[in-house]
């Protein structure tokens, strides 16, 4: 079995990796004890991949659940799937970081990394062939951001041929008002851009306008949350049920990752809708293939009609025709041929999975690997350079024992990252 160990760190890590739990426990058929009661074998075939099958068949999370801020312990346990974990998993620490991402990295959360790692490893051993892992974090605070960059050197360390695979929450001002977040973005973006495999980018500045702009709702953590789990639950189908397309996450990478930097994705999951709320509304492929490839959809900031698609994947949910995917994506991008780089053909990937999410007929999900993602980064970087100029608020930082030039080198190997982008897509075949 190909398992995976899964890692959320700080708040918004835990809170949506535990919307994230909610869901795939719910399509596997798991109660909320964790007890097998679905119908149907393609539910448990996969099982181990997320889940440890314990003592009298109940299946646990295989999760390690990290923040400096003892309060997330009772957050998680409170929620519906909270008793799934196991309870020697959460790692707690006094109190949180005060979003200083020195704290996550070279303090406070460095003392608590060796009690992750004891719990990482042995989830590891209790595998059997694992194949990787995936963390849930936020990069604007100060522990899903900065011990998370200490656990994934950790990792490197004891397991270099492993994929590391980050869903990255990233901050803006539209939904949170505090001003040292750039800082706290770029030193984590700086050791992603060396050090993950395989990057989703969850844009809290894309997902309010979702929220405000097309679902119309309000756009609290928990309706931001509901969203990522949507596509962090689709972009996982395939992990996770039976299938041969970008099965597990080595085959993804292969597929979507053309240059080791270049391993940023923006996801988006189709229909679009809101908590509890399921569109109404009969759909079809073409809707599905129409939706996806809408700029409105996308979980990042950015328009991809301003860049090029370097590779892309879509994996479709529910009963339908793979005769009419296979067609409809090929029309749209023939039609779009201009949108997509010349030099690398059949860049876009079509997985259908048969089995919907509950409540949902038909649905998809996107993974966009598209030069346009240097808007975000560019974001990010601007309001980081203006802060840096006066050396704002450096001292809560150096205080941490920081070093000065870490601020110049980090946002350095961003500006580098954009630049790169920019070359890729101006590239001639
Ligand atoms: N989408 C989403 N974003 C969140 C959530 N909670 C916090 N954020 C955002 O995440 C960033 C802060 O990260 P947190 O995860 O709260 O911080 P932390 O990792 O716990 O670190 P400290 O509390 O600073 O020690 C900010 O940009 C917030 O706007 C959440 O539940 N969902
Ligand atoms: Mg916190």
């Amino acid at each position: 079995m190909r398992e995976l160990v899964f890692l959320q760190v700080g708040q918004a890590g835990n809170n949506c990796g535990a919307k994230f739990w909610e869901l795939i426990s719910d399509e596997h058929g798991l109660d909320a004890n964790g007890y097998y009661r679905g119908e149907s074998d393609l539910q448990i075939e996969r099982m181990n991949v997320y889940f440890t099958e314990a003592m009298g068949g109940r299946f646990v999370p295989r999760c390690i659940l990290v923040d400096l801020d003892p309060g997330t312990e009772n957050a998680v346990q409170g929620t519906p799937t909270g008793r799934l974990f196991r309870p020697e998993n959460f790692v707690m620490g006094r109190a949180g970081t005060g979003n200083n991402w020195a704290k996550g990295r070279y303090t406070d959360g460095a003392e608590l990394q060796a009690s992750v790692m004891d719990i990482i490893r042995k989830e590891a051993e209790g595998c059997d062939w694992m194949q990787g892992f995936q963390i849930i974090h936020a990069i604007g605070g100060g522990c899903g951001s900065g011990m998370t960059t200490g656990l994934m050197e950790e990792i490197r360390g004891e397991w270099p041929d492993k994929i590391l695979n980050n869903f990255t929450v990233i901050p803006s001002p539209k939904v949170s008002d505090v001003v040292v977040e750039p800082y706290n973005a770029i030193f984590s973006l700086d050791y992603l851009i060396d050090n993950s495999d395989e990057t989703v980018i969850l844009d809290n500045e894309a997902l309010y306008s979702i929220c405000t702009n097309v679902l119309q709702i309000s756009s609290t953590f928990g309706d931001l949350n509901h969203l990522i789990s949507t596509a962090v639950g689709g972009m996982t189908t395939c992990f996770r049920f039976p299938g041969q397309l970008n099965s597990d996450l080595r085959k993804l990478a292969v597929n979507m990752v053309p240059f080791p930097r270049v391993h940023f994705f923006a996801p988006s999951f189709v229909p679009l809708a809101s908590r509890g709320n399921q569109p109404y509304k009969a759909l079809t492929v073409p809707n599905l293939v129409q939706q996806m490839f809408d700029a409105k959809t996308l979980m990042a900031a950015c328009d991809p009609q301003h860049g090029k698609y370097l590779t892309c994947a879509a994996i479709f949910r529910g009963r339908m025709s793979m005769a009419e995917v296979e067609e409809m994506m090929i029309n749209t991008q023939d039609k779009n041929s201009a949108y997509f780089v010349e030099w690398i053909p059949n860049n876009c990937q079509t997985a259908v999975c048969d089995i919907p999410p509950r409540g949902m007929k038909i649905c998809a999900t996107f993974l966009a690997n598209n030069t346009a993602i240097q808007e975000v980064f560019s974001r990010i970087q601007t309001a980081y350079s203006a802060m840096l100029r006066r050396k704002a608020f450096m001292h809560w930082y150096t205080g941490e024992g920081m070093d000065e030039g870490e601020f110049g080198s980090s946002e350095q190997n961003v500006v580098d990252l954009i630049s790169e982008y920019q070359q890729y897509q101006q590239a001639k075949p």
